[in-house]
């Protein structure tokens, strides 16, 4: 087998957004444009010759081709030990946790999340560290310099690997290993989470359904919640990893999730609903008649914890990402503990979960994760609840409620304007920074601004400093408004908007989502003006 050095040229696009480069599938199709990114993230991996690289995907239209040239590009830049999930599959959080096991230097993960797939559907490459996390902004912006620099990359000229066969095969100088999945995933997870408690749950009549959404967890689940934990099969659905997902959104919320909100709130409702999303990081909570918000589940999994053997000992600290609701801050609180706001994207986390300064974390958008890992973990989260549930043994509608009285409830909504005009998206976001000096003071409707700026970030722990996260607008009636720019939308500009009022009284707890934050919503539009700038009247997905 020889190694060609094939001459290139830059494509100018390849930055890396708020979890990888994430673009449609025809983008990453052009001659050279996924070669052109593997080169240079392995130019950026001090350290390479001789050490073991992680390469694994989702599963979505275009993995496997992507991961055979992964592996022949990894082996032609000096990777000695090279570890691929059978079939091309890896999990994101099961990437993290081999990565971790196996002392990898780093990992290539292929996704695009929770984004569709297919032929027209969205493509992503992701690398993650020796750690087991996605790289840092110092990471990510070298490997953009780097591709902007480009003049060749090095392949290994070979046929492709059966990569269904467990095993080692040899691939240039490199060793090849296809290995199962699951297994070390698994393995971790009966490590932190009560087995014999959960099964004995499910022992006794209690169901539930996950929605493996027909991507990557799908095998996972089945493998943890029906093999190992005696849940019924069945429990897990559209459990097989499909190419195009099946045509649908792999995005765990009640708007694409919808089979599941509509079984949780029917007749025939188990005790507990969940999903996952397209990489299985992501997390969707439902209990009966009842959607658990992302920042309500982080609060609640920080507040029992304990319950579990991975947590037995307390939490050292937790954090959120800024546009996460504070639900969890009034648990650290309560604890006494610290409480860290970091900007959106699991990266900002590492460095906090690698000095041991926090023990769990989250973000609105369904990611929940611990130590265990430095990715989100969705089935973690989904088996984090089944052990409170299993230890406090009740329903999971009134552990949410009961933590709504002891803490008071974050009514929290985003809303997403997704694939508007950039420009216009962009002016939005400049209009909003230059009127921060003088919101201060201001009212509107009920609500009167005590604070606004623009999130900046100063890394605790190696001080770095990150700008221009999002705009935030404290009231102070206890309520606030959060505009950003998503970083992993591939058409036009996704404006999200995040929404929050805290409700400390029982009485109000049940009162509608959107008549609580009608205020604050209001307040938003006047304030950013949405309909004038972006021609749209209403949010294209509220989760
Ligand atoms: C979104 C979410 C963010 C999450 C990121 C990756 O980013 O808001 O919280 O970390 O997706 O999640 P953005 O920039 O579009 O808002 V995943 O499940 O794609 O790895
Ligand atoms: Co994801």
């Amino acid at each position: 087998m020889t190694v060609r050095t094939v001459p290139t040229t830059p494509f100018p696009d390849q930055k890396p957004g708020t979890s990888g480069l994430r673009k449609k599938v025809p983008v990453f199709r052009q001659p050279g444009y996924v070669e052109n990114f593997l080169q240079a993230i392995f130019d950026s991996v001090e350290g390479r010759k001789g050490a073991t690289l992680v390469v694994g995907g989702d599963g979505r239209f275009l993995n496997r081709e992507v991961v055979q040239t992964t592996l022949r590009i990894a082996a032609a830049n000096g990777f000695s030990r090279i570890l691929v999930g059978r079939g091309g599959l890896l999990s994101t959080p099961a990437a993290s946790c081999v990565i971790r096991k196996h002392g990898a230097i780093g990992g290539v993960v292929l996704s695009a999340s929770h984004n569709p797939g297919g032929p027209e559907g969205d493509f992503g490459i992701k690398f993650n560290t020796a750690n087991g996390g996605p790289a840092p902004e110092s990471v990510t912006e070298a490997i953009f310099a780097r591709t902007q620099s480009l003049t060749a990359y090095r392949i290994v000229e070979a046929d492709d690997l059966d990569l269904d066969r467990l095993g080692e095969v040899r691939l240039g100088d490199a060793t090849v290993t296809v290995i199962d999945p699951v297994a070390d995933y698994a393995a971790l997870m009966e490590t932190l989470i009560d087995f014999p408690r959960v099964a004995a749950l499910f022992a006794s009549g209690f169901r539930m359904r996950f929605d493996a959404m027909s991507a990557v967890t799908g095998p996972y689940a089945r493998e943890i919640l029906e093999r190992r934990l005696g849940a019924p099969a069945g429990t897990v659905v559209n459990a097989e990893p499909l190419p195009d997902f099946g045509g649908h959104h792999p995005d765990p919320n009640p708007v694409h999730a919808h089979d599941l909100m509509a079984l949780m709130t029917g007749p025939d409702a188990p005790d507990f609903g969940a999903a996952s999303d397209g990489d299985g990081d992501r997390n969707m909570i439902v209990a009966r008649n009842l959607f658990v918000t992302p920042s309500d589940s982080l609060a609640i999994l920080a507040a029992h914890a304990h319950v579990a053997p991975g947590y037995a000992g307390g939490l050292a600290g937790v954090a959120r990402s800024m546009p996460t609701s504070r639900a969890v801050d009034r648990v650290a609180s309560k604890l006494g503990i610290p409480a860290y706001e970091t900007p959106t994207g699991w990266k900002f986390f590492g460095n906090l979960l690698d000095a041991g300064r926090i023990t769990l974390c989250g973000e609105e958008s369904a990611g929940t994760g611990s130590n265990h890992v430095r990715e989100k973990d969705g089935l973690w989260a989904v088996l984090l609840w089944l052990n409170v549930l299993a230890a406090t043994g009740r329903p999971a509608a009134e552990i949410v409620r009961e933590h709504w009285r002891r803490f008071g409830r974050d009514v929290y909504a985003r809303h997403d304007y997704e694939e508007v005009d950039a420009a216009a998206a962009e002016g939005l976001m400049e209009a909003l920074r230059g009127s921060l000096a003088a919101l201060p003071g201001r009212s509107f409707g009920p609500l009167n601004v005590e604070a606004a700026d623009d999130f900046a970030y100063t890394d605790p722990v190696d001080g770095s400093v990150t700008r221009r996260q999002g705009v935030r607008i404290l009231f102070r009636e206890d309520a606030r408004v959060v505009f950003r720019l998503s970083g992993t939308g591939t058409v036009g500009a996704t404006l999200r908007v995040y929404l929050e009022r805290f409700e400390p009284d029982p009485a109000r707890h049940d009162a509608p989502v959107a008549e609580v934050l009608a205020p604050v919503v209001a307040a938003a539009e006047a304030i950013a003006g949405i309909a004038a700038r972006t021609g749209r009247h209403e949010p294209s997905v509220i989760t």
